[in-house]
C-alpha cells in the first residue's frame, strides 16, 4: 500500500501528460497554427507540409483542423479545406485563420491566384468549425495589386482576422509589408481602403517579415509577427486596432529546426497559450514543420515574456 501511495503521489506531481508535450501533432507535418475558441472547444487550424524532398520548398495543398478541450489531447477533425475549393487558386495552401460570426465560420486563406498574378487572400465559409467549407466569393477577397499598394507579388500572405468589441472586423496580412483593412459585417467584403503600415523601428523594432496575429487583451491591442530571417516572433501593441503600433520585444528567438515560426495566441479555460511551429519532428525541417504549444503567463504589466522553444 505504501508503494501504491508513493506512485499516486508521483503521478499527481509529475503527470505523464504535461502542457510541454510538443509537437502536438506527430502523424503528419503541420504549420502556421491559428486558434479559434467556440462553444467551449479550442480549435487549431493548420497548414499541412507534404514535401518529400527536404529543403526544396513548400508542398502545401490543404488545411487541417484539430480540436481539444484540455490543450493536451488533440483530436484530428480532418482536412476541412483544400486549395481546390477555390476554383481560381493555383493549388497552394498557405497560412490561414478562421473566425466565427453570426452563425457562420469564415476561413481566410492565402493562395496563388491563377486569374491574377501573385498570392491573394480568399475566404471560405461554413456552418460548422470543421466544415464543409465552400468558397464564399468565387474569387479572391484581396487581389495582389502592384499598381495600388503591393510591394511584391506574394506579399498578400498570412491573413489574420479579428472582431473588436464594437463588432468591427479587421483583416491584417503581409510579407515584408504589413497591410490592414476593415471588413464589412458580411465578413466577405472590404470596408474602405487597404492601409500599408510603414515598417519603422518604432512600430516593428528589428523588422516585419510576415505572419501577423492580431488580438485584444485588457483593452490593449497586440500584433504578433515573424521578424527577421530565420524568424523570431516579435510583438507590438497599440491602443487602437488601426495603430499606431509600438514595438514591445521578442517572444521567441529563431528555432534551429525551421527558418519560419508563425505565431498564434489564445486564452482558454483561464490560461494563456502561445502556438508556433518548428521542424523538430523526426524527418522534419523548414518544409516539414510541426505545430507546438506553450502555456505562459503575461507579466503583470501586460507584456509577454520571452519563451523558449523547448523541443530544441
Ligand atoms: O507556410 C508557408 C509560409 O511559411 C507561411 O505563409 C509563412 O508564415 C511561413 O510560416
Amino acid at each position: 500500500w505504501k508503494l501504491l501511495g508513493l506512485m499516486l503521489v508521483l503521478l499527481t506531481c509529475f503527470p505523464f501528460v504535461s502542457y510541454g508535450d510538443n509537437p502536438i501533432i506527430t502523424d503528419v507535418f503541420t504549420a502556421d497554427p491559428a486558434t479559434l475558441v467556440y462553444d467551449g472547444t479550442c480549435y487549431v487550424y493548420v497548414g499541412h507540409d507534404e514535401n518529400d524532398a527536404p529543403n526544396t520548398g513548400y508542398k502545401m495543398v490543404d488545411w487541417k483542423v484539430y480540436s481539444s478541450t484540455d490543450m493536451v489531447n488533440w483530436t484530428d477533425r480532418g482536412t476541412a479545406l483544400t486549395a481546390k475549393t477555390f476554383s481560381w487558386s493555383g493549388g497552394d495552401a498557405n497560412a490561414a485563420q478562421c473566425i466565427y460570426r453570426n452563425g457562420k465560420f469564415y476561413w481566410y486563406v492565402s493562395t496563388h491566384d491563377k486569374t491574377n498574378p501573385g498570392v491573394a487572400i480568399g475566404v471560405a465559409v461554413s456552418d460548422s468549425p470543421t466544415g464543409p467549407f465552400k468558397d464564399a466569393l468565387g474569387r479572391a477577397l484581396i487581389t495582389n495589386d502592384m499598381t495600388k499598394y503591393a510591394s511584391h507579388s506574394w506579399d498578400d500572405l498570412d491573413p489574420t482576422v479579428f472582431i473588436d468589441d464594437d463588432g468591427q472586423a479587421y483583416l491584417y496580412w503581409g510579407n515584408k509589408a504589413c497591410y490592414w483593412v476593415k471588413l464589412n459585417d458580411d465578413m466577405i467584403s472590404l470596408k474602405g481602403a487597404i492601409t500599408a503600415i510603414p515598417i519603422t523601428k518604432e512600430a516593428f523594432g528589428p523588422g516585419f517579415e510576415e505572419a501577423p496575429w492580431l488580438y485584444k487583451r485588457n483593452g490593449l491591442y497586440y500584433l504578433l509577427y515573424a521578424s527577421g530571417f530565420p524568424e523570431s516572433i516579435a510583438y507590438s501593441t497599440s491602443s487602437s486596432p488601426a495603430g499606431p503600433w509600438t514595438y514591445r520585444g521578442i517572444i521567441m528567438k529563431p528555432t534551429p529546426t525551421s527558418t519560419t515560426i508563425h505565431p498564434a495566441i489564445v486564452d482558454y479555460k483561464g490560461a494563456s497559450y502561445f502556438l508556433y511551429h518548428n521542424g523538430s519532428l523526426p524527418g522534419g525541417g523548414s518544409y516539414k514543420r510541426s505545430v507546438c504549444i506553450q502555456k505562459f503567463q503575461y507579466n503583470s504589466d501586460g507584456t509577454i515574456p520571452l519563451l523558449t522553444d523547448t523541443t530544441t
